[in-house]
């Protein structure tokens, strides 16, 4: 299977299948019953574009009470597990790390972005990131250890991994845009991400 090295971020091109594409969908619409989206507001009150929710021990979230994973969905609900599918997948890519802990679900619609971040509300920095693309075309930007400076982006599309290790753990990143239409995953469009993380 292709990998595309940019900038320290390891892409495996087209790792999970069209069928497998779609058995993915199939279990996380059953997560989302258990855990339905929520569109998350910044710590300054400003509604996120992305919607959210969250598999495994604990999901990630934000309120006007700041960024912070919590063992439970604002429901009061437990998370549901992490598809199994998703967990192999991980062993597969990131064999010496520890197990995820979390599998964040993120929905983009057509006008959804999500700034430039670090990913650094984890206790342990040195286990990796490993983020799924299914559905639309995402053009995903890739920065530096510190704000601002020259980026690259890439096209990720259906099917696509990205591994953030070593270096790559703590560069900035973001989605700019989502192509619509790109995709026949999803029956109504739009885009889903999961990004596994080791949390503890
Ligand atoms: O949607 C993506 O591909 C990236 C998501 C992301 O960076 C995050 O949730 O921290
Ligand atoms: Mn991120």
């Amino acid at each position: 299977m292709a990998v595309l090295r940019v900038r320290d971020f390891d892409i495996h091109l087209g790792y999970f299948t069209g069928v497998d594409q779609r058995r993915l969908v199939d279990l996380l619409r059953a997560c989302l019953v258990q855990a339905p989206l929520v569109r998350p507001v910044t710590p300054r009150g400003t509604p996120m574009s992305v919607r959210m929710s969250a598999a495994g021990q604990f999901g990630w979230v934000s309120d006007r009470a700041g960024y912070r994973y919590e063992p439970v969905h604002p429901s009061g609900q437990p998370w549901p597990a992490i598809p199994d599918m998703l967990i192999n997948m991980w062993h597969d890519l990131v064999p010496d790390a520890r197990s995820p802990e979390c599998c964040l679900i993120n929905w983009y619609d057509a006008t959804a972005k999500m700034g430039m971040h670090q990913d650094k509300d984890e206790a342990d920095l040195s286990q990796p990131v490993v983020s799924v693309s299914l559905g639309d075309e995402a053009l995903f930007r890739m920065g530096n250890q510190t704000r601002g400076g020259k980026t690259e982006s890439v096209w990720l599309r259906s099917g696509d991994v990205v591994v953030m290790a070593g270096a790559a753990r703590t560069t900035h990143h973001g989605i700019d845009r989502v192509r619509a239409q790109s995709a026949t995953l999803l029956p109504k469009g739009g885009r889903i991400n999961l990004t596994l993380r080791v949390v503890t």
